[in-house]
């Protein structure tokens, strides 16, 4: 049996295909297993700086493999459990990765394949892909932090509407919409994202992974804490050997050296 999960080094970057083409990428409880781990292996090795999530085929991911979900016998069981085991933890795991996550969208994400790349830190479409929070139409709520990320991306009123009515939103108008940074081509997805990838592996990692920590508390604080926040992290920021050398190069006029390994990393 093929692999649930495809895993791919390009220099610095690790790049995780989901790999069940047949049900454009559905998510079943193996798929999640190989997934989380290989997020956790590439977060835990300070020579990995980006990852890129995809997926095999012509879809990014149909959420979860709905076969799987209904078999009485099978693994999910109870909804909410499952989503604690699996989903939850998934996102969790994206968010807390002390290197940016980059959605590679090169088809259909519905349910939670949506939400999934939604909560990557910079998200590109290919041409083809698509949005749909489908889970109005097999009554369920839409899950893996939708209901928190879409409004906070989209606005109340558009999350509103895409959640209730399950309507599916093209690359272009996912653009419109601020779900997506970049659309491209299909053929030049995979390019595009290394391309951002490189541009990431060229920055100093410190801080990086203290601007994602700052921004993933910006969107549920005030702007009183918020300040506090920037506060410290920019102490640690400072203390940084990344941020040294690149004053240091900058004031000497020469390109500077990062290391790879971050000290609080
Ligand atoms: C699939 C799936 C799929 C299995 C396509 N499962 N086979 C969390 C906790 C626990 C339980 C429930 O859910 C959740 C979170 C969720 O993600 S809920 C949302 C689950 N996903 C959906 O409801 C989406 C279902 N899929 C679709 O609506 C369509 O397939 C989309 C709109 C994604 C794509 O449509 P088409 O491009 O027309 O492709 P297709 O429908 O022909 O699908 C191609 C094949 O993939 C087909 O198999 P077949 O053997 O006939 O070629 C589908 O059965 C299979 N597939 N999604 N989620």
């Amino acid at each position: 049996m093929d692999s649930p999960l495809l895993t791919e080094r390009v220099g610095s970057c690790v790049i995780l295909t989901m790999n069940r083409s047949d049900a454009l990428n559905a998510f079943t409880v193996d798929m999640h297993r190989a997934l989380l781990d290989a997020l956790v292996v590439a977060g835990a090795n300070p020579e990995v700086r980006s990852i890129i999530l995809t997926g095999a085929g012509r879809g990014f991911c149909a959420g979860q493999d709905l076969a799987e979900a209904s078999d009485p016998n099978g693994p999910v069981g109870s909804l909410g459990e499952h989503l604690e085991k699996t989903y939850n933890r998934l996102v969790r795991t994206i968010r807390r990765l002390p290197v940016p996550v980059i959605a590679a969208v090169n088809g259909v994400a519905a349910g939670a394949g949506a939400n999934i790349a939604l909560a990557c830190d910079i998200v590109l479409a290919g041409r083809s892909a698509k949005f749909i929070q489908s889970f109005s139409k097999i009554s369920l709520v839409p899950d893996s932090g939708g209901t928190w990320t879409l409004p906070r991306l989209v606005g109340l009123q558009r999350a509103r509407a895409l959640a209730l009515l399950g309507d599916t939103l093209n690359a272009e108008q996912a653009q419109v919409f601020g779900m997506v940074w970049q659309v491209t081509d299909d053929d030049a997805l995979r390019d595009a994202a290394l391309a951002i990838a490189e541009r990431i592996a060229s920055l100093p990692p410190e801080g990086l992974k203290l601007t994602k920590r700052a921004l993933d508390t910006a969107m549920e604080t005030t702007f009183d804490r918020q300040l506090d926040i920037e506060r410290d992290l920019q102490s640690l920021a400072g203390q940084s050997a990344d941020n040294k050398e690149a004053v240091a190069a900058f004031l000497e006029k020469r390109p500077p050296v990062f290391g790879t390994q971050g000290a609080t990393r």
